[in-house]
């Protein structure tokens, strides 16, 4: 893929940030109130590369949280991507890494970093190299666990105004079935979908069956990540196609997942595949075998937001992705604001890279610490 550019590795840098949220972000698993993120700054001489680690501040997501990642990549990602000296094609990244298990979302960062310094050294926007082919982007919008029904009502109620194409509802046991009933009959006409974060077990299956009957585009991992055959046996159950989020980690997952037919719809999110790179690669697969796909998310600021929506311009990506505009998280983003259009799409970045980067002096205002990586 390379076509000749040399992206110099001058030096590497960390950047933690903390953005406060408009509303705390509850799901099955904890609940959020501001958004911490590290932000990797790869200096190349004449161009300058941004990526973002999504790990979360606690490993409930995934065993990746935010103060791991930020060692594996001060001491061990890092120093290894440096250690290699420029980069002439974006994929050296991965086989650099390749030797250092797991560690996804901080591979992800890194590689998301190069790219696009790499691309703004080519005058290439990251959606044409990864082959986009749409300017704007179908959204829709995850609503977290409320603290009453009629609190959640209204907030859809907000959304829809804004004009998000679809919602997605956090469930856990016992706030499941009766709020997305409550949904379901007051917006009879939306397509809902449901979030379980892995928060239920085989056991459940009577609710899964009620579920099954709210007409919903999908429901996302019911169950434990580690648990491929379980989702295959509920899906065997159910009409409404599960979707996988935490169980797909790479492209071998995604082929695995589909033969054994344990979702019928996977959901993309670069950090948890390792990079946008790979990312493609799941698209792929799922395309190949008729898989519907989207692009998740991770609360991303402006700069992981970019990257994602180059993703969702990709022709298999079939339904609107948890890709919603910066005002739907933030005060303030770290860039630009992403503004949802009217019609409930999203411009993709056009501009060389990912098109987009953090302004200095709202860095300045939500940075927690930086720190240099060094090559020894
Ligand atoms: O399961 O998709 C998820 C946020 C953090 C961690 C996991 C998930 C989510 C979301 C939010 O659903 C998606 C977004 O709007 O970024
Ligand atoms: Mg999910």
């Amino acid at each position: 893929m390379s076509t000749g550019s040399v992206l110099a590795m001058r030096s590497l840098e960390l950047h933690e940030v903390a953005l406060p949220l408009v509303r705390p972000f509850r799901t099955s698993f904890g609940e959020e109130r501001a958004k911490r993120a590290i932000l990797v700054r790869v200096d190349g001489g004449d161009v300058t590369g941004w990526g973002e680690c999504v790990a979360s501040e606690e490993p409930r997501y995934s065993e990746e949280w935010l103060a791991g990642a930020w060692l594996a990549l001060l001491e061990v990602l890092g120093p290894s991507l440096l250690a290699g000296g420029p980069i002439r094609d974006p994929e050296e990244v991965g086989r650099r890494l390749r030797w250092v298990r797991g560690h996804r979302m901080a591979k992800a960062a890194l590689e998301a970093a190069v790219l696009d310094g790499w691309l703004r050294l080519e005058g290439r926007s990251l959606t044409s190299f990864l082959g986009g082919v749409r300017d704007r982007v179908p959204c829709g919008v995850s609503v977290g666990i409320a603290p009453s029904v009629d609190v959640l009502i209204d907030e859809i109620r907000g959304y829809l105004a804004a004009g998000y194409q679809r919602v997605k509802l956090k469930i856990e046991p016992g706030r499941d079935v009766e709020v997305v009933r409550q949904a379901r009959k007051d917006f009879p006409d939306t397509p809902l979908s449901v979030d379980a974060n892995g928060a239920y077990t085989v056991a459940d299956l009577p609710l899964f069956e009620a579920l099954d009957e709210l007409d919903l585009l999908m429901i996302e991992q019911p169950l434990d990540h580690e648990d491929l055959l379980e989702h295959a046996r509920l899906q065997a159950r159910l009409r409404t196609p599960i979707c996988l989020d935490e169980s797909i980690r790479s492209a071998r997952d995604a082929s695995a997942a589909i033969e054994l037919g344990a979702c019928r719809v996977i959901n993309i999110k670069p950090g948890r595949v390792g990079g946008v790179l790979e990312a493609c690669r799941v698209h792929d697969v799922c395309a190949r075998d008729g898989v519907p796909v989207w692009i998740g998310g991770m609360l991303e600021t402006g700069v992981g937001r970019a990257p994602n929506l180059a993703l969702a311009a990709l022709p298999g990506v079939a339904m609107p992705g948890d890709t919603s505009a910066s005002d739907r998280y933030f005060v303030q983003d770290v860039t630009e604001a992403f503004v949802l259009r009217a019609d409930g799409t999203m411009a993709v970045p056009d501009g060389p890279g990912i098109g987009v980067e953090p302004l200095s002096e709202r860095l300045e205002g939500c940075r927690i610490r930086s720190a240099f990586v060094r090559v020894d």
